[in-house]
């Protein structure tokens, strides 16, 4: 595929990002396969880093049923995540930077060493740093957030900001804790972080390889979000988002009074 292709369907993806303002899905002219998605994909995050943003890790989607159901999608997609996406915990969420946002609990590591290639669970948990609870905001620059698997590789796989809680040392048990999403005191979505392939400790397993696919490495204080372990859940302005999970404790954020 020509660069210039690339560039435009990246600037095309940007644009909407910056608007907040939804894009047709990519058909015709602009229709791109598996391959083309992850270069418009680095294109894109390119830009954001031209424009003063740092990369500071990546993010897993599709590594649970839940999500794959919810968006009648099969395959695991990785996404890059960057420093204008961190949300303070118990901080705001500007619904004017959005679409049609939507929240989904999620397990995040940190790393203390590069993680690179096949690798075995036990290697990924020796470089892990810490892990905490973390709710991970989406929000697809498409159309009815509708997309096939290419379209949302290419928009970033729908990455538009996270909030991390409080950190936990690495060996912390995360095979099997209960989790609710709660929107205003109301529990909207209810869980388990086994939803994340069995163990979400087989995301960032998945992360090494699936990065190394496009010659790159999960490095040292990155964030690795393991994916959301249930189906995400639409926000609305002035709301308290809260997800709980066992053991770990709480993450909270706020969204203001504007409407996305
Ligand atoms: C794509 C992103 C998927 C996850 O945690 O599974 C994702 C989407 O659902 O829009 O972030
Ligand atoms: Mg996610």
């Amino acid at each position: 595929m020509s660069s210039e292709k690339i560039l435009r369907i990246a600037q095309r993806l940007d644009e909407a990002a910056r608007l907040a303002r939804a894009t047709p899905q990519l058909t015709g002219d602009d229709a791109i396969d598996l391959h083309e998605a992850y270069d418009v994909q680095r294109a894109l995050v390119m830009q954001r880093i031209s424009r003063g943003s740092q990369r500071i890790g990546m993010k897993m989607g599709f590594t649970s049923r839940a999500k794959m159901a919810q968006m009648g999608v099969n395959d695991m997609i990785w996404g890059r995540l960057t420093s204008d996406m961190l949300i303070e915990e118990g901080g705001e969420l500007d619904m004017s930077r959005f679409i049609h946002p939507r929240a989904e609990p999620e397990i995040c590591f940190v790393l203390k060493r590069p993680l690179e290639g096949s690798i075995t669970p036990l290697q990924a948990l020796s470089a892990v740093e810490a892990l905490a609870p973390a709710i991970e905001i989406i929000d697809s620059r498409y159309e009815n957030f509708k997309f096939s698997v290419p379209d949302v590789v290419a928009d970033n796989a729908s990455s538009s900001a996270l909030v991390v809680g409080r950190w936990h040392a690495p060996d912390t048990d995360v095979s099997n804790l209960g989790l609710i999403l709660s929107i205003n005191g109301e529990p909207v979505e209810m869980g388990s972080t086994a939803a994340i392939l069995g163990h979400p400790i087989r995301a960032l397993v998945s992360a090494a390889r699936l990065v190394a696919e496009k010659g790159e490495r999960l490095e040292a204080g990155q964030l690795i979000m393991a994916g959301g372990a249930t189906a995400a859940a639409a926000l609305q302005p002035a709301a308290t988002v809260i997800c709980e999970m066992q053991n770990l404790g709480r993450v909270v954020f706020h969204t203001n009074q504007t409407e996305a």
